[in-house]
């Protein structure tokens, strides 16, 4: 079964309804191909500077360009786009809040094969999450036309809902091919891999990911972007970043302090901040949906 396509206006819902049906989802020209040409010119530099990947897995004729937050005013924009945090708050609204979870240009080079067919959420030490029960929603944005000879995403549409742990060969998924500018989107529990690139040419995808704010980043966010810079970004970029509570309690500094008072003072809310919400929610019984920012 192929992936299916939606074009750039649909709306978030109906986006998440495909992704609890398939897992996985492709918006067509959810941005201008331009926007994504001038996102490589952007980070040029750090992309020739990045080294070949260490294994199979990562890839041994792929780079991984990471720290996006702090290299890219378009990166930052794009991880913000209200349709993508639409759908993941639909995905992830079982639970109270979510959070970024890496950001990564993946740069398949000419000769890479193929990927092993995975989970993304293995990355959580391969924790039997319930099925259905989604930790992630996940984007690959394609800064160039993905084909199927250039390495586009292999997909496995419906495959959220296999057994874990099964291992999938190259022969059981489709391509994600779509044009520049369009977006895969695909929970953490999809089986994927990176397509071998059959072609002369560099496959450049925009990975942007998005988990519950009560599990651990793949990207250490407070890290990788230096304070100096996280403290020129807007509160809801922070927010993402995890200078907030996961869920009620998870992540304060020091005397229930906010997270974010380390770099924007001024924003802090006192206390436990959301407490009053948070409270109302824990009486009434509901898991909440509301995303913190
Ligand atoms: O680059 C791609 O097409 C997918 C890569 C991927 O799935 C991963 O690295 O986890
Ligand atoms: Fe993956």
């Amino acid at each position: 079964m192929p992936v299916e396509h939606v074009d750039g206006a649909t709306a978030p819902e109906k986006i998440a309804e495909i992704l609890a049906r398939d897992g996985c989802c492709v918006v067509d020209r959810l941005v201008e191909p331009g926007v994504m040409a001038r996102l490589r010119e952007e980070l040029a530099p750090h992309l020739e500077q990045t080294r070949l990947g260490p294994d199979d897995f990562t890839g041994r004729h792929t780079r991984r360009t990471g720290g996006l937050i702090a290299r890219s005013a378009i990166a930052r924009e794009l991880i913000e786009d209200s349709q993508v945090l639409g759908v993941v708050g639909q995905v992830l609204g079982h639970a109270r809040n979510f959070q970024l979870h890496l950001t990564q240009v993946i740069a398949i080079g000419a000769g890479e094969s193929a990927q092993p067919i995975h989970r993304d959420q293995w990355a959580f030490d391969f924790f039997p999450f319930p099925k259905g029960y989604e930790v992630q929603c996940n984007t690959l944005w394609a800064m160039t036309d993905f084909t199927e000879e250039n390495g586009a995403t292999r997909v496995i549409p419906g495959s959220h809902l296999y057994e874990d742990k099964l291992q999938l060969g190259e022969g059981d998924t489709e391509p994600a091919e779509m044009e520049a500018g369009s977006a895969l989107l695909y929970t953490g529990s999809l089986y994927h891999g990176g397509g071998a690139n059959r072609s002369g040419e560099t496959r450049f995808g925009l990975n942007l990911t998005y988990a519950l704010a009560w599990l651990r980043q793949e990207e250490n966010q407070y890290l990788s972007v230096p304070r100096e810079i996280a403290k020129e970004l807007p509160e809801s970029l922070l927010r993402l970043m995890g200078y907030a509570r996961g869920a009620y309690a998870l992540g304060y500094i020091d005397d229930l302090r906010d997270p974010i008072e380390v770099v924007r003072p001024e924003l802090s809310k006192t206390g436990f901040g959301d407490l009053p919400d948070a409270q109302s929610q824990l009486r009434d019984g509901s898991s909440g949906s509301r995303q913190s920012r």
